[in-house]
Parts: C-alpha cells; sequence; structure tokens
C-alpha cells in the first residue's frame, strides 16, 4: 500500500476530492500553509493499494492547474543598510506537490 500527500491550491481541493471519491478512493483533507507564500493550501491524503496509484496521481494532476502568482518578497537585501523594500516576484505554483509514501502497515479496527 502507499500514501499519497498532495499539496494542492485551495481552489482545487474540492473538485479533486469529488472526482477520488467517485471513483471510490477515500481521502482525508488537511489544511495547510505554504511556508514560502505563508498562504492556506490544501493536503491531500490517500491511502491506496500499488496497482491503484497511477489513477490516483492522474486524477490529482487533471483536477490542478498551476497559476503565476506575485508576491512581494519579504527578503532584506544587504546592500541598503538592512532596509526592507518589498519588491514583486513571481512565482509558478503547483499544479499539486505530490509525495509517495510506502505504508508498512494499515488497518482499520
Ligand atoms: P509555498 O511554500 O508557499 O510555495 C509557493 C510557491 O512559491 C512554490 O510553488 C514555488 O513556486 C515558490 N517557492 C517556494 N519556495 C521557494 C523558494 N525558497 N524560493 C523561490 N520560490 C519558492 P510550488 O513549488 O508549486 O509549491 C506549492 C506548495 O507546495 C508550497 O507552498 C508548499 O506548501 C508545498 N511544497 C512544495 N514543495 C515542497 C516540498 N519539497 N516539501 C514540502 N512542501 C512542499
Amino acid at each position: 500500500m502507499k500514501l499519497v500527500f498532495a499539496i494542492v491550491h485551495d481552489d482545487d481541493g474540492p473538485k479533486v476530492m469529488e472526482e477520488l471519491n467517485k471513483e471510490g478512493f477515500s481521502v482525508t483533507k488537511l489544511c495547510s500553509t505554504g511556508g514560502f507564500l505563508k498562504a492556506g493550501n490544501t493536503t491531500l491524503l490517500v491511502g491506496v493499494d500499488e496497482e491503484k496509484l497511477d489513477s490516483v496521481i492522474d486524477i490529482i494532476k487533471k483536477g490542478c492547474k498551476s497559476r503565476k502568482q506575485i508576491i512581494n518578497s519579504s527578503v532584506t537585501p544587504g546592500n541598503i543598510g538592512g532596509m526592507f523594500i518589498p519588491y514583486p516576484v513571481e512565482v509558478v505554483m503547483g499544479g499539486a506537490t505530490i509525495f509517495v509514501l510506502n505504508v508498512d502497515r494499515f488497518e482499520k479496527v
């Protein structure tokens, strides 16, 4: 068995969960926060048999689009005396960041 951790945009989460459920996969949603943007995102946990792993990843891929986001950098340039001058930086987020872990044991009691 595998455990899929998928970090997705908040706007994509509900649709991806719906599609996973429709195909018979159980999913748990965690509210998470990206360390870089400090903005909310959604982490989905899906426990799945290895032979169905690709189906889960396909559903996540189809349901998540990448987005460009402009943020104000919070990095303080060292060469201006430590003053904070925000400047816009463009980052490309997602579609999804996916981790797949091996599950040693799975039980429902
Ligand atoms: P955040 O950490 O808020 O990152 C949002 C986006 O900012 C990232 O999109 C990436 O384009 C950019 N970014 C992140 N760290 C950066 C850095 N040190 N310098 C420059 N740009 C940076 P994604 O890569 O699509 O990641 C979306 C979210 O997925 C992340 O939100 C984070 O919550 C999670 N994530 C991504 N990679 C991860 C990893 N290796 N481990 C744990 N979580 C990860």
